[in-house]
């Protein structure tokens, strides 16, 4: 990006770019700068200046009419404020009349109809108030007005259309913390657009603050992270089904973390990426872990080039997921470097997290030995000890022993066989040195191993033919010595 940020919002807009705006400079520098980032994603410039500096999380929605919304997170001294950003013209409207409070660390949900509920949050002073009011914008009218209040004041909570269950169509709100009491609540309110009414809910396992609730593609919520009154943060993650109405817990994250981003990917998962993870507010994460919904369970899925913490993600076609700005090692640390995850490397189709080769193209996943590793990318496919590079037979049965070039004797003796063959020879010589080692082969494959020992003179059966054809030059001395190499492992493996 060209300005440091965090703190702040992004959003993609009608064209497929991507607007940054607002967020934090320093850590109480509220920033009014936008910035575009072109659909080739190869550089960010500069937009129209937002009228009042914002910081947007939580504060930045995508209108249906196109438009972009952004209201609140003001200074507490700087009234209320709220403004429509138009891609077209690049320019920056004031709503009709601005929401009645400033409102900062609040959400806004889109509802089905269009308008946008702006729900709860605190003054942006230090110590509260925390709200527990919401108001609605209506872009028909372009009108903010007030609508039913919530039972719990609360910042930093969740806030979800439901599109499954006896209540699709209503948002769920949950947890958050209350600035003045510093108390994190578990408690959840869902809201009826038709009512404009807030009616209880069922509350989550545990409180969750500051933290992520993002819709699955089957309809569930997963609740991840937080944090705990400001201080310590969470590994805890809960998943909620609308249709029975319940919280189920889910394991853990491996790393604890709040003001983390959680983005819904195309095959289901869900990325959560950064976000704070030690005790104070500031220090972000590179850790990355995927959500698999159907197995409800977290795996580690690489890690960002920087850690990051108060910043945003932004999905990208492909699965792709843009990661920006943010929060460093300290206060003063923002970054306006952007990373991309991208969930196939190496665009064979097959997404890197279940993918045996992720950096290597291999859409059949063909993988001899079952282990982690598939063929393209394993340097022992057949896992015999013996690398691919050296092995003349890659293909051996798994678990049988080898000799030195990673043949058993059922295996080195055709090979002998294939190189005679490929050297052309006339048909006597093909044959009185196809011979004993037919011979050989037929000791060491029937059904009695008590003369397996016999193979070994057929073994120096052949060594004798190669020497005598290797002397009146009906093997070249390469060609005898190819040979040579290949019996003697054999002939060691044998214990001959
Ligand atoms: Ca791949
Ligand atoms: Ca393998
Ligand atoms: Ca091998
Ligand atoms: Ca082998």
């Amino acid at each position: 990006m060209l300005a440091a940020r965090s703190h702040f919002a992004m959003v993609r807009l009608p064209s497929g770019r991507i607007l940054a705006l607002g967020g934090s400079t320093n850590i109480d520098n509220y920033d009014n700068r936008t910035e575009v980032l072109d659909i080739g994603l190869t550089a960010w410039s500069s937009a129209s200046p937002m009228p009042t500096a914002h910081i947007v999380a939580g504060h930045a929605v995508l209108l249906n009419t196109g438009k972009v919304l952004v209201a609140g997170g003001h200074r507490n001294s700087i009234p209320a404020a709220a403004h429509l950003y138009d891609e077209a013209t690049d320019t920056w409207s004031a709503t009709a009349n601005p929401p009645s409070l400033n409102r900062h660390s609040a959400q806004m949900t889109l509802l089905p109809d269009g308008r946008v509920l702006y729900s709860a949050g605190y003054s942006g002073a230090f110590g509260g108030p925390t709200f527990a009011s919401a108001e609605i914008y209506d872009p028909a009218t372009n009108l903010w007005t007030a609508t039913g209040s919530l039972a719990t004041p609360r910042l930093g909570h969740g806030a979800v259309l439901l599109t499954t269950g006896p209540h699709a169509g209503q948002v769920l709100v949950c947890g958050g913390v209350d600035r003045v009491t510093l108390v994190d609540t578990a408690t959840c309110e869902r809201f009826d657009p038709n009512t404009d009414l807030w009616l209880p809910a069922p509350s989550m396992g545990g409180p969750h603050a500051l933290f992520t609730l993002t819709p699955l593609m089957d309809g569930r919520l997963l609740a991840a992270g937080g944090q705990v009154t400001f201080a310590t943060n969470r590994t805890t993650a809960e998943v909620f089904d609308p249709v029975s109405g319940s919280w189920t817990p889910v394991p853990n994250m491996a790393v604890p973390r709040a003001r983390h981003t959680a983005t819904l990917m195309p095959d289901g998962g869900v990325l959560v990426a950064g976000g704070v993870t030690a005790s104070a507010d500031i220090v972000g994460t590179p850790s990355v872990e995927r959500f698999d919904p159907g197995t409800n369970t977290w795996m580690a899925v690489g890690a960002l080039t920087t850690g990051r913490g108060n910043h945003d993600a932004v999905s990208l076609p492909g699965g792709r997921v843009l990661l920006a700005g943010g929060t460093g090692s300290s206060a003063a640390e923002k970054f306006a470097s952007t990373e991309i995850f991208t969930p196939d490397t190496d665009g064979d189709g097959v997404l890197n997290h279940v993918d045996n080769c992720p950096t290597i193209a291999n859409p059949g996943q063909a993988n001899y030995d079952g282990d982690a590793q598939g063929d393209a990318c394993d340097p022992d496919d057949d896992n015999d000890g013996v690398a691919d590079a050296t092995d003349n037979c890659p293909a051996t049965p798994l678990g049988q022993a080898v000799d030195s070039l990673g043949c058993t004797p059922g295996q080195g003796l055709p090979y002998l066989q294939g190189l005679i063959a490929g050297y052309g020879l006339p048909g006597g010589t093909a044959n009185s040195l196809n011979a004993p080692l037919n011979q050989a082969l037929a000791i060491l494959t029937d059904p009695n191993p008590s003369n397996d020992d016999a193979a070994c003179g057929k073994l120096t059966a052949f060594m004798n033919q190669v020497n005598a054809k290797e002397a009146n030059g009906q093997l070249t001395a390469a060609q005898a010595a190819e040979l040579r190499d290949v019996a003697q492992a054999i002939w060691t493996f044998l214990g001959c």
